[in-house]
């Protein structure tokens, strides 16, 4: 990559190539200032006021010390400080005016090595940043130190996102470390160029480009990782092609890795298990076979020689067709430690995912992966990590948490959320997926007593697991605004920072988010953020209320199709997991159904098992319950599962309304486009409770209760196509 902003002696060159280099940054999004492109890293001018109490603050800019990260760093606060403040801040070598911004490491900087904070910036680690305002030579400064240049890096996205939030930079101190150690993106990416449930366009990485020609949005694409702290990106799916672990592709993948490197970004790739079969002809890809496992080390090896920080390999197995040890009679356990020796002597890791389940007659699906793999705890190598999803079936609008969580205390765990939006109305729905996540991290396990809750079991703190991480499904792509709908920047915002810090609340992502993206008018980032907060929440009233769950048009997932019955595996089907009957609705995973519930701890088993205990937003996930049950509302079940049904309706019509009143707060272009979106979020939430509630209404017999509006469709019609036609598709 082309070294920009260099340092002693070359200061008023590198301010000019910092200034060409902060131009061609983003390079295009000049075209169309407001086209989204530019995600939360917009830096338009601050108020003229707020500009004036930052000015005194942030006079120049001093990073000493050469590298493409320290580059990184300098052209990122040249660039934010000079767009943020309306004017350019000059970089210096050493402080020689009130208000200079020092960033580095103690091995970078002279300056900062004379401060002696070698002690606390150890024990925030290489990732973690310490920032304060300081005397320096008697001139006021801010130091933004780290042990390590990306977390220097980090800092200065940090400082960054304190002017572009508007909070005060005057008497700094903060010490900041991430929680989890991987943060990682998943890339469901094809190298044909598509991506496996990805609504953005096509894949980032142009693989018949590379290596010649590697896109200049890849630095973008790093940038906006390491502004919330992402460090690593498996670049292709998890139905993997053996092909990218070809000489050939290793090429191409050295060069990602190399755009991505300076943002601290490492690449990962999706390891197919069948592998060595496919690419080189090996009769067996059974993991217990001397000359497979010498396959995969002699890979591990040609992979280091080329990408010497390669993260390691992300691994499907024996799920959905995949091929794994199983094929070949082994476990998981024979497998993953397998591959593991590869790596280890590279410091590499392997994700396990723990998304396995066959296709057995009779059988519940949400406790298979605990079947499989809960016998394993304390088996796998010490550079392997189980990848669990959030819930035991697949990134439902809500499920309550994996019961692997809290069953594995010998086995490090990381969480898999889903960026993309599979089952939840594609690129078209605005949700917001913090308080979704939250509630996932905030579960409580039990295992070890209360307060056991599933982000202590990823961080570490619970079970004392040395690796720790969390994976997020992507769902960025080549559309102009990365994610196809503007508010799904803030999901890709939302897991950067809650990866960094689990216990960051939803309220302060949207607010922050909202400030960077959209705007600062006090009104609108109210009206925004409580659209976004309570979005979620209106998305299950409308698809699966009450612990509903996988009724989605088969294929696609877009739309409602409780009524599906085509699949030859059961539970592929929407019948499987509803089971409405005339008696009631609902999947009874207690003693008396699939008993489940039992993989759960003691604790938490008696609150789910108990049709009278559950969270009602968890009811039909474990219980089959009369139609005429009483809720707590003191309404029947079939009652409120309508009203639930037009409230999630509702809420989409009072969303536009706030939305529209924003019209003239919000850019003209940015507004239009999720305008529009809205429309088909409503369109498609009347098709939902209208779907589900005529066709559940075939088994309750029941009249739809006051409040909840006639249907729109008859069932044979919503039944006739999906909803997925070409509007949803935009
Ligand atoms: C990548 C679900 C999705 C599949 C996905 C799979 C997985 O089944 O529908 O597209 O495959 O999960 O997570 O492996």
């Amino acid at each position: 990559m082309k070294r920009t902003c260099r340092g002693r002696g070359r200061i008023r060159a590198g301010l000019l190539v910092c200034a060409a280099v902060a131009l061609q940054l983003f390079a295009g999004a000049a075209a169309k200032a407001d086209d989204g492109y530019r995600l939360w890293l917009r830096y338009d001018p601050l108020p003229a006021n707020v500009v004036k109490g930052y000015r005194a603050r942030v006079s120049s800019i001093v990073v000493q010390g050469e590298s493409p990260t320290l580059d990184a760093v300098r052209t990122e606060l040249v660039e934010g400080c000079a767009g943020l403040l309306g004017s350019s801040v000059p970089l210096a070598e050493k402080v020689e005016r009130d208000g200079a911004l020092v960033v580095g490491t103690p091995q970078s900087s002279p300056l900062i090595n004379g401060l002696k904070l070698e002690r606390e910036l150890t024990a925030l680690g290489p990732e973690g940043f310490r920032i304060r305002s300081v005397k320096l030579g008697g001139r006021s400064a801010t130091v933004i130190a780290s042990r390590g240049e990306t977390g220097a890096l980090y800092g200065a996205f940090h400082f960054l996102r304190l002017m572009q939030t508007e909070q005060p930079v005057g008497n700094l101190d903060v010490s900041q470390r991430p929680r989890l150690r991987l943060r990682v993106l998943d890339h469901w990416d094809n190298l044909d160029g598509t991506v496996e449930r990805g609504y953005a366009g096509r894949s980032l990485w142009d693989w018949d480009a590379l290596p010649g020609r590697v896109d200049p949005r890849l630095r973008d694409y790093a940038r906006a990782d390491a502004s919330v702290g992402i460090n690593g990106s498996v670049l292709n799916n998890v139905n993997a092609d053996a092909k990218s672990l070809s000489a050939e592709y290793l090429r191409k993948t050295k060069a990602v890795a190399d755009a991505l490197r300076p943002y601290g970004v490492r690449v990962y790739l999706s390891a197919r298990f069948s592998a060595p079969m496919e690419l080189d002809g090996l009769k067996t890809a059974d993991p217990l076979d001397p000359e497979v496992a010498g396959w995969w080390k002699r890979k591990a090896d040609e992979i280091y020689k080329l990408i010497p920080d390669f993260g390691g390999f992300l691994v499907k197995a024996n799920s959905e067709g995949q091929p794994g040890p199983r094929t070949y009679g082994r476990d998981h356990v024979d497998g993953a430690n397998m591959l593991a020796a590869g790596l280890a002597p590279h410091g590499g890791v392997v994700i396990w995912r723990a998304f396995v389940y066959d296709a057995k007659p009779g059988y519940d699906r949400a406790a298979a992966a605990y079947e499989q793999l809960q016998p394993f705890d304390g088996r796998f190598a010490p550079n392997v990590l189980l990848q669990v999803k959030n819930g035991a079936i697949d990134f439902q609008p809500r499920e309550p948490f994996h019961p692997l969580f809290g069953a594995m205390p010998k086995t490090q765990m990381m969480l898999e959320a889903q960026i993309t939006q599979e089952y939840l109305g594609h690129s078209n729905h605005l949700v917001f997926l913090a308080p979704a996540w939250r509630e996932v991290l905030d579960s409580d396990t039990r295992a070890e007593g209360p307060g056991s809750t599933v982000a202590r079991v990823l961080d570490g703190s619970l079970f004392g697991q040395r690796l720790t991480g969390m994976a997020g499904v992507a769902n960025t792509g080549s559309d102009r605004n990365w994610t196809g709908h503007h508010f799904g920047q803030a999901n890709w915002y939302a897991f950067g920072r809650l990866a960094w810090n689990p216990d960051t609340p939803p309220r302060q992502i949207a607010d922050e988010w909202i400030k960077m993206t959209f705007t600062h008018d006090p009104k609108a980032v109210a009206a925004v953020t409580r659209i976004m907060l309570e979005s979620h929440e209106a998305v299950v009233d409308y698809m699966t209320p009450l612990g509903l769950h996988h009724i989605m048009w088969g294929g696609h997932h877009y739309g409602p199709a409780p009524w599906e019955n085509k699949f030859e595996r059961a539970d592929w089907n929407p019948v499987y997991y509803h089971k409405a009957d005339a008696a009631g609705l609902g999947f009874d995973r207690t003693a008396t159904g699939s008993n489940a519930v039992a993989q759960y701890s003691p604790a938490v088993r008696a609150v789910f098992g108990d049709p009278n205990a559950v969270p009602e937003k968890y009811l039909l996930w474990f219980h089959h319950v009369p139609w005429d049950r009483r809720m707590r509302s003191g309404r029947t079940l079939w009652d409120e599962l309508a009203l639930d049904y037009q409230r999630g309706v509702d809420w989409v019509r009072a969303a536009r309304k706030s939305w529209d009143a924003l019209s003239g707060v919000i850019d003209a272009e940015r507004h239009a486009a999720v305008a529009k979106k809205l429309e088909i979020q409503e369109r498609d939430a009347v098709a939902w409770r209208d779907a589900c509630l005529l066709y559940f209404q075939t088994f309750s017999k029941r009249r739809l209760p006051a409040g909840v509006e006639r249907p729109q469709k008859t069932l044979a019609e919503y039944m006739a196509e999906s909803i997925l036609d070409e509007d949803s598709r935009q």
